[in-house]
Parts: C-alpha cells; structure tokens; sequence
C-alpha cells in the first residue's frame, strides 16, 4: 500500500494543500444548478407566510381588520402582535441589548416594519392576503436626522420613554441610545488645542445595504409527535440561532436543529434575528405544519439589517513636518427604530476604536451617540468586521485633510506616520494590541507598482491642460493604507448574547484514507469547503480532495459562533489547524508502533511518518488510517478523530496598500476609473485564487458604495431605494478592472500564520474610491464631499467650486 510517488515535490502537490490555487470544489454544483437554497427547501403541507408591512415611517396603528384576508379561499392564519402576547413573542430582544417590535405592537417606527404575518397555502394566496388586511394608522410626527432626533420632543420609543440608562449606559435623550466612549479624552483634547496644525472635518459614511443575491428566508418545521423543531434558514451563525430559539421557545435547545443549506451571500445581512423567522416557527407550531418564509427584494432592502449611517466629526492634530500627535473622533451613529447592530456585546459601536489606522498616533479619543431615528433597524457589519470600515474611512479622509492642511503629498504623510516593523505587538491609543505587520515595505511595493511619482506629474500635466481649457477631465489619485481587525474572539472581550466568540473544527478520517471535518462556521459563498480542506491537508497529509467539508448543521457541527467579521480563517481555521494536529499526534504513535520504533524516532513528511535517518521505512497516512481502524494497537484506542475548540489568543491585524487613478469628467460627474490597485497582506495564504476572488468581489462593492449605492430617505421617512432599479448593484458592465498584489506578513499567534482577507477590499476600497474623487478636485479647494459620488453629486461639487462658470 506504500505510495510509490518518489518525488517530495509531487506528493506536495498532490495535497493541494496550503498555498495551492486550487479550484473551488463547491462550484461544481452552484454553476450547475445543483445548489440547495432556503426556497429550493419544499416540504409537504408546506404553508408560506408573508408580512403586511407599513407604508409609514411612524404612526399609531388604530385597528386591525384580517377579516376579508381570512375569508379568502387558501389562507390559514393572520397573525399580529395580540396573537403574540400571550406567548411573549410580540417583541425580541436583540443582539445589541435592545428589544424590538416582532409585529407592531401599537405603532410603526420605520416604513416597511413588520404589522401582521399572513399564513397561507401558497406564495400567491399569501401575497393576495396581504393586500387584504385593513390596518388603520394615525400619522405621526417622523424623524429621520439623527442630530434633529436628539433634539426634538417627539418620543420613538415609548416603550423605553422613562428609562435614562440602556444596555450601554447612559440616555441623556428619550431618543438617545447611548454614548460609548475609549481613549483619554482629556489628553487628546490637550494635545490637539495646543498643536502646531490641526485638521476638522464631518465625515459621513452614508447609510448602505449589504443586499445579497439571496434575500432572508427561513422554513420552521415543528414535529408535535416527536417535540423536535427544525428550522433551515439563510443563517451566518446557525448555533447562535438555535440557542436564540431555545431560549425564546423554551422548547429544549436538543430539540431543535438549525440548518444553513446553501446560503447566496451574507455581507452581515444574515447575522441577525429578524421577525420572520420568529412568526414562522410560531405559525408552525400553531398549524403544525412546516411554514416557509422568504423575502422579496423589497422586503430585503426596506426591512432587514441595514450598514454603516455614522456621522463622524473629527479633529487630527501634528506638528509642523507632519509628524500626527492626536486624533478625535466624535460620532452621531443612527441605529434606527430599535438598536439592532450586530456586534459583540460589550462594543456597541463595534471595533470602531481601530481608527487610529496604521499610524502611530499617540493619544486618541472616540466618543460615539447611538440614536434612535424611524428608520430601519440594523447596523450590521457589511462587509467589515463591526465598524471597522467607517473607522478605515474616517482616517483615510482624516490624513488627506490633514495633508491639505500641511501642503504635504498625502503619500509621503502616510509614510512618515506608519507604524514601524519594529514597533509590533503594537499597542494603539484605543487598547488595541496590533499582532504583526510591515507597513513600510507594502506601501513601498505599491507607489512603486503604480509609478506614483510619475501619475502626480501626469496630474499636473492634465491639471495645466484643463486650466487651458484643452480638457474637461480632471484627474484623481485616491491613496488608501488600511489595518483590518478580525478573527473575533477572544471569548474574555467577545460574546454574542453572553456566547463566548470561539470556533471549533471536528475531524474523522475514515478506515480508507479520506476524512470529513466539520466546522461551526458557514460558507456563504466563500469557498470553505476548498479552503479548509486545503489547512487540513497540509496538516494531516490527505489530500485535500480526499476531505470533504461540512458546516451548517447543528445537529452534526460543532458548536460555533459563524461566519462573519472574516473570523472564519483567524477562528475556525486555527480550531482546523489544531485539531489536524491531535490527529497528528496520534497517527505519528501508531506509526511508531507499525514501525517499531519510538514515538520520538519517527518524524511526519507531507503524507507520510518517516523513521528519522532512514527515510526508506514509513507509514502513509493511509495505512496509518487503517491501521486505526483495523489493528489493535497496545495503549491507543481505535478510530481517528479529534476535535478542536478554539479561543484565538488575539485578533488578527490584516492590512493593506490600496491605489484608485480615475478621471472626472466635471461636466457630466462620471468618474472614469483607470486603474485599481490592491495589494493585502493577510499572513500567510491558504489559497491564492479564492485570495483573489474575495479582493475582486470586496472591492467591487467598495466601488458601489463609494460612487452610487446607497439607502436614501425623505423628509417622510420614505425609502427612496427599496429596488434594485434606484440601489445601486454593479453589474460586470460597471465594475473596473482591478490589480491585486500582496505581501505576506504572518500572524504570530496563529497556528498556521493566516489572517482574514473577505472584508479587506471593503474597507480599503472605498477611502481609495472616495480620495481620488477628492484627490481630482482638490485643485479647486474640494475637502470633503459626502459619499457615494454619483454622477449628480459629482457635478454638483463642481458646479458648486465654479468650475461651469
Ligand atoms: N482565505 C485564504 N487565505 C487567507 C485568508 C482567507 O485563502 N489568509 C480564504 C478563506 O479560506 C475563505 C475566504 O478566503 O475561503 C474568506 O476568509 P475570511 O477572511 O476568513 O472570511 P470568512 O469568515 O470566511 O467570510 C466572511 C467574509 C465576510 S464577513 C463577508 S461580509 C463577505 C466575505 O466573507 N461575505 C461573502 N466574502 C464573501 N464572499 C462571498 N462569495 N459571499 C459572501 O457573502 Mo460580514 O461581517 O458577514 O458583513
């Protein structure tokens, strides 16, 4: 049974194992047809429910009539907050310590807020029932300016109307949330008004969606004979829901099984708990039939968890040769009608505090206002890992003010304020500990891949040709060095309703050589089942396409706390890791024992245990798997199997060099893109390719955040981008063409050194995006214009810097 491959080489590559670009193995069945989503999920008898909305951003609901939806032919129930009560389900708590209204209990404070839930035998039925039901509102007086909410007497909130603290402290306002405050707030303001030069700017970072493909959706069934409940849904953290459910159902947590079947993109979206799964398996308990649940665009967009909506107002102090002594960041974040935001429990304003960025600022202060306004809950981490792209905004656009500020060549500041290779572990201001990076060397590589020096002259050439009047195009070079956070964690600082933020990998290898490991993390389209194979082999030596990967299922996974914030890899990959090395451990003592030697005398080579100094005498893996199985070995138990719990140590620091070159043509306010750049380094690689399909997809939603997509609201509280046709989705047709690039920067408390890389090309995209639209106007004295620039706003700004006069 020896593998007869001589070659080390070979054997190496016959693992596809770290570093190897191979092909994802999921896509055989996505670009096939084969995917198995929420609505591919049928069930028989299965009911399907769907939610009357208000068309209301805030009103009192007077009465309502279900009376001609229930008379029609096919619908099964109506529910509304009444039918709720009595089971304590009319409101849930959420994520970030508040509690929110399942089905309007009294009033409506956001237009497309959940009023009644409408069961029925099919869609179509269900759809027609909705227009039916007659609810009467009285309108009230609607807020959707945070700053205007904090002022005025109408109350939101009525139900917390009395209380002056909530889950974070202290309300100074019936509409305040809470104010989170780090850093010394005494010192930075010392520092800032005593200093040589000082830059002030508001930044907003405007409120967005993270709209997957697959909208939410769920399917409860309740099995009355047996007492189970299964619940399948577009889940990110599919445990963390089970453990929701038993905790609100009191149905015991053994009884119920959660499953995430295939799931078309999360972006944060899908991290929540929203009232549609809570009505679901409500209806299924009720009828004892399995009842299906799934939003259309509309729903999607008006309804679940919202991103970003923070308005940053901040003061950057340094010296005269631009060496930053301070920065102050004083945030007003609209949480809309109830405090949903998906972050750790004990930072309601999630890892915002990493926005001193890559600099070595020496004293900061971050004070942040949750406020309530009537629009849609959320607050989700789209793409970022908990605020940690506004903060990246935020301090992208701080240092180019800054620079204007100083007359200095943004690049240039950057670089003299870089944290040092030899400054890590390196402690921020804000209580962060950053675990490795070499900053310097990746900016570096990147002004030199794009021939900086050369564009600025380039700049300045078309810059003199517009001011003859020889061009309309004006051209931006948008520079962006962004440090990531991610990989929660650590259970002692990070929970999620008080669950420790670990994750966990459990690995059989069967008789036969392959092997199975299962994950408490869940794929969303990021190509787990390729990667985490890829870890596995390098470490066990099975080839990854001997190893199949399973996550989702709690009835089979370990428990673990999902996928989001890019915590897959820092968390569950180093839980894979780990346990890859239990298996090692024990197959290297019943090599030793097949060999007849010490435990010590053999060492493992790729795929093999070798007698140390006689190369000639081993075991393969695969008869070590056999051998488990099939021979009774003194001292060790049958089988081959391990598990791994993992509580990363720290976060890990990924980071980046990002370069946007774009020409605005100041007529139109198109935004012509030239050139992206982008090189991250996220420690060491798993997979190159996958690597580079997450900066390509990251990087494209950076791009529509920045220059189109956006959740806009009138005066009324009305959702002005609720379809695909006014929020903006780039189609191929618009997205540019991008460069990637990398060096590689191990984390020094990971097993295998890897940090996260899904959420990077977000939150460095979008200040790259955003500095070259500013970078192109600068000339003309633009310092800050509000996101996203469209072609409108875009010309707008020019108009208004007199440039069509
Ligand atoms: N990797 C590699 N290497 C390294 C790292 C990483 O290879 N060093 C790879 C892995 O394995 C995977 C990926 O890559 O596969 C990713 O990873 P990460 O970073 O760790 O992450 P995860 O956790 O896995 O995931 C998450 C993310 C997020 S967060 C998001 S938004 C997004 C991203 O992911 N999402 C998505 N990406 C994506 N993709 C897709 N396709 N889809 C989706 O949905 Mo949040 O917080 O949720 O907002």
């Amino acid at each position: 049974m020896n593998d007869l491959t001589p070659d080390r080489d070979d054997r190496v590559a016959k693992l596809k194992g770290l570093g190897c670009s191979r092909k994802r193995v999921e896509d055989a069945r996505f670009t096939q047809g084969k995917g198995n989503y929420v609505d591919d999920i049928k069930m028989p008898d299965m009911l399907h429910g769907d939610f009357v909305r208000s068309p209301y951003a805030h009103a009192r609901v007077v009465s309502i009539d279900a009376s001609a939806a229930l008379a029609l032919d096919g619908v099964v129930a109506v529910l509304t907050a009444k039918d709720l009560e009595p089971l304590g389900l009319h409101w849930m708590p959420t994520l970030a310590g508040d509690k929110q209204m399942v089905l309007a209990d009294g009033k409506v404070l956001f237009q497309g807020q959940e009023v009644a839930y409408v069961v029925a035998r099919n869609r179509y039925v269900a759809a027609d029932a909705v227009e039916l039901v007659e609810v009467e509102y009285e309108e009230l007086e609607v807020l959707v300016d945070p700053f205007k909410a904090l002022q005025s007497d109408v109350t939101l909130r009525e139900d917390i109307a009395g209380e002056t603290s909530g889950a974070h402290g202290e309300r100074r306002h019936p509409n305040h949330i809470f104010l989170w405050e780090e850093g010394d707030k005494a010192a930075t303001e010392q520092v800032i008004d005593s200093a040589d030069v000082v830059a002030e700017e508001m930044i907003y970072y405007h409120r967005t969606h993270p709209c997957p493909l697959e909208t939410c959706g769920c399917v409860a069934s309740m099995d009355k004979v047996n007492g189970k409940l299964t619940l399948y849904g577009t889940f990110q953290a599919p445990h963390v829901v089970r453990t929701v459910a038993s905790l609100l159902s009191g149905i015991e947590e053994h009884n119920i099984r959660v499953v995430s079947p295939d799931i078309g993109g999360g972006f944060g979206n899908k991290v929540g708990v929203y009232p549609g799964y809570v009505c679901s398996i409500v209806a299924s308990i009720v009828t004892g039939k399995p009842v299906k649940w799934v939003e259309d665009r509309m729903d999607n967009l008006m309804a679940t968890a919202f991103a970003r909506d923070y308005w940053m107002k901040g003061r950057i102090s340094a010296t005269k040769d631009g060496k930053i002594t301070a920065l102050e960041a004083k945030v007003t974040a609209d949480h809309g009608a109830f405090d949903a935001c998906a972050d750790p429990t004990k930072f309601p304003a999630g890892f915002f505090h990493i926005c001193t960025g890559s600099y070595d600022i020496p004293v900061a202060y971050v004070g942040v206002d949750g406020v309530y306004t009537n629009k849609a809950p959320g607050g989700v981490a789209y793409r970022c890992s908990f605020r940690v792209t506004e903060a990246a905004y935020f301090i992208e656009r701080m240092i180019e003010v800054l620079a204007i500020e100083l007359g200095m060549d943004a690049a240039e500041l950057r670089r003299i304020n870089f944290i040092r290779e030899d400054q890590f572990p390196y402690q921020s201001a804000l209580g962060w500990e950053y675990d490795s990076g070499d900053y310097h060397t990746a900016w570096d590589k990147a002004l030199a891949a794009v021939g900086y020096d050369g564009l600025r002259a380039e700049q300045a050439e078309q810059l003199a040709a517009f001011k003859r009047g020889e061009t309309r195009k004006l051209m931006g070079i948008g520079l962006s060095f962004f440090t990531e956070i991610v990989g929660a964690g650590p259970v002692k600082n990070c929970d999620i309703l008080g669950m420790g933020m670990f994750d966990s990998c459990e690995i059989r290898i069967h008789p036969t050589g392959s092997a199975i490991a299962r994950l408490g993390t869940i794929s969303q389209g990021q190509g787990h089942a390729t990667t985490f194979a890829q870890i596995l082999a390098s470490e066990i030596g099975i080839p990854a396409d001997s190893i199949t990967i399973e996550e989702g299922d709690t009835d089979t996974a370990p428990y673990g706390l999902g996928t989001y914030g890019s915590r897959s890899t820092p968390v569950a990959g180093a839980a894979t890791a780990l346990a890859g090395r239990k298996i090692r451990a024990k197959a290297q003592m019943i090599a030793a024992y097949l060999l007849e030697v010490h435990d010590n005398d053999v060492e493992f080579d790729v795929d093999r245990f070798v007698v140390k100094g006689a190369p000639e005498r081993f075991k393969t893996m695969a008869e070590i798997a056999y051998a488990a199985y099939h021979q009774a070995i003194p001292g060790v138990e049958p089988g081959l199997e391990a598990v791994s719990y993992y509580d990363p140590p720290n976060m890990t620091y990924p980071f980046g060099a990002y370069i946007c070159v774009m020409d605005v043509d100041v007529d139109t306010g198109e935004a012509h893109i030239r050139q992206v750049y982008a090189l991250d380094d996220c420690g060491t690689r798993i997979n190159p390719m996958v690597i580079e399909g997450q900066v390509h997809g990251g990087l494209t939603e950076a791009y529509a955040i920045a220059m189109a997509q956006e959740m806009a609201y009138d005066d009324m509280g009305n959702c002005k981008t609720a379809t695909l046709m006014d929020f903006f989705l780039p189609t191929t047709w618009e997205t540019p063409h991008y460069t990637t690039d990398h060096t590689e920067t191990p984390s020094p408390h990971h097993p295998i050194g890897a940090k996260g890389v899904g959420e990077s090309p977000n939150v460095g995209g979008v200040p790259a995006f955003s500095n070259a639209v500013h970078d192109a106007l600068r000339p003309f004295g633009l310092r800050q214009l509000h996101m996203p620039h469209d072609h409108w706003r875009i010309w707008k700004a020019a108009n208004d810097l007199g440039l069509h006069d």
